[in-house]
C-alpha cells in the first residue's frame, strides 16, 4: 500500500494512502455563486471561487489515484423540519434558508443551488454527504462509512475555512481522525476568518490537526506513479 511523507505545519507526516480519505466540504452553488446562501448573507463569493481550481487539482489526482473521496452538502429538507428555528430565522425574509432565488429554494434539498458546482461535480461512485448542520459527522453517516473502509485521515478541502470546515474538522479530531486541512483549497468570505481557522487547526502542535497547501500534496501523490491506492 502506498505510504507517501506530505510537508505539512507543525510538522511533515507519514500517510498511509489507503486508509486515507478526500473530504470536500459544501462546494455547492449556494455557497459559491451569485444568488445563493452566501451572497443572502451579504457576502461576496468571488471570495470563495479561488479554492476551486486547486481543488479541482486535487480532485483529479485522488481521481487518478482511486483514492476516497467523499463530497458534503448543506442543506435541508424542503419542509425544512430538520432545521432549527433560529437557523431558518436568520437574516432578511427574502434571502432566508427556503426562500425562492435565483437558483432554487435556498439551501433546500433537490434545488439547483444546493448542488455542488459543476468544476467539482461528484462521480457517481463517490458517496455525497448530505448535512444539516456545520458538521459534517452531525446527524450524518460520514462516520460508518470511513469506519467501514478503515479511514484513518483525512485530507480536507472545501468551503468556509471557519464555518463548515473548521466544524468537520473539531468534530473529526474528537472521533480519532487524522485532518490534513489543505489551505488553499478552503475558503472564507473573511481573508481574516480563513487565516484565523488554519492557525487554530495547527497550533499548539496541531490541536486539531495539520495543514499544508495542495501543491506539497500534489507532489507527494506523484510520487506515487501509477500505483493505484484501491
Ligand atoms: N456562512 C458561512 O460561512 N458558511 C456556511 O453557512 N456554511 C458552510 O461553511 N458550509
Amino acid at each position: 500500500m502506498p505510504r507517501v511523507r506530505i510537508e505539512a505545519e507543525p510538522a511533515a507526516l507519514v500517510v498511509d494512502l489507503a486508509a486515507a480519505a478526500l473530504v470536500i466540504i459544501d462546494m455547492q452553488r449556494d455557497f459559491l455563486e451569485p444568488g445563493g446562501f452566501g451572497e443572502a448573507l451579504g457576502n461576496d463569493v468571488t471570495r470563495l471561487r479561488r479554492a476551486v481550481a486547486p481543488c479541482k487539482a486535487v480532485l483529479d489526482e485522488a481521481r487518478r489515484l482511486g483514492l476516497l473521496v467523499i463530497h458534503t452538502r448543506e442543506g435541508h429538507r424542503p419542509d425544512l423540519s430538520d432545521a432549527p428555528r433560529h437557523k431558518v430565522e436568520r437574516g432578511d425574509p427574502a434571502n432566508r434558508i427556503g426562500a425562492r432565488g435565483p437558483m432554487g429554494r435556498i439551501l433546500v434539498r433537490g434545488e439547483p443551488g444546493h448542488d455542488i458546482v459543476p468544476e467539482l461535480y461528484p462521480l457517481t461512485s463517490e458517496p455525497v454527504i448530505d448535512k444539516p448542520g456545520k458538521g459534517a459527522f452531525y446527524q450524518t453517516d460520514l462516520e460508518l462509512m470511513l469506519r467501514n473502509r478503515g479511514i484513518d485521515t483525512l485530507f480536507v478541502a472545501g468551503v468556509t475555512t471557519e464555518v463548515c470546515v473548521n466544524t468537520t474538522v473539531r468534530e473529526a479530531n474528537d472521533r480519532g481522525f487524522r485532518c490534513i486541512v489543505l489551505s488553499d483549497c478552503c475558503a472564507s468570505y473573511f481573508p481574516e476568518f480563513h487565516d484565523a481557522g488554519l492557525a487554530m487547526i495547527k497550533a499548539q502542535g496541531g490541536i486539531f490537526g495539520s495543514v499544508t497547501a495542495s501543491p506539497h500534496l500534489l507532489r507527494s501523490l506523484a510520487a506515487v506513479g501509477n500505483q493505484k491506492i484501491a
